[in-house]
C-alpha cells in the first residue's frame, strides 16, 4: 500500500527495525550517516537500498527537514557504496519514490542502486 509521504515517521515501519537491528538484512555498508542492504525483493541483479539513520519518511521530508551534515553524508555515502561496488564504469540508476504515485511503500527515506544489467527506459 503506498504511503503518504506527508504523514508523521513511524518508528515501527520496517527499515526503522532494520537499522535498529531488530530484524535481519543482508548489509553492504554503513558508516555515521548511511545503511546499505540488499532488496528483498530485488528488481536487477545488483539492488541495494540506503537509508538514512535519521527519521525521515521521505526524500520530500529529508531534504527539507535534514541537516546539511546529514544530506551531505547521505549523498556521499550513496556515491562511495556505488563506487566501491565498481558500479561507476558499466553504470547505474538511483530511484527514491516519494509518496502514493510513486509506489513508495516503506516509510523511511531509502535510495535504490539499481544496477548489473541495461536497465532500460525510466518508466519500464
Ligand atoms: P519503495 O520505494 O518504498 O517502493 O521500495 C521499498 C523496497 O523495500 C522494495 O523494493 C522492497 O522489495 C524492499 N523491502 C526490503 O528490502 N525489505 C523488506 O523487509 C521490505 C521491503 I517490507
Amino acid at each position: 500500500m503506498p504511503i503518504d509521504a506527508t504523514k508523521p515517521y513511524d518508528d515501527q515501519n520496517i527499515f526503522a527495525k532494520i537499522l535498529r537491528g531488530e530484524i535481519p538484512s543482508q548489509r553492504v555498508y554503513e558508516d555515521e550517516w548511511a545503511v546499505a542492504f540488499h532488496d528483498i525483493n530485488a528488481q536487477s541483479p545488483i539492488h541495494i537500498l540506503v537509508i538514512p539513520r535519521g527519521p525521515y519518511v521521505s526524500w520530500d521530508d529529508f531534504s527539507a527537514k535534514g541537516s546539511d551534515a546529514e544530506i551531505a553524508g547521505f549523498i556521499r555515502a550513496v556515491g562511495k557504496i556505488a563506487r566501491d561496488a565498481g558500479l561507476v564504469v558499466p553504470g547505474y540508476r538511483l530511484l527514491a519514490n516519494t509518496g502514493r504515485q510513486s509506489g513508495q511503500e516503506v516509510p523511511h527515506f531509502h535510495v535504490h542502486i539499481l544496477a548489473g544489467q541495461p536497465l532500460g527506459p525510466m518508466l519500464a
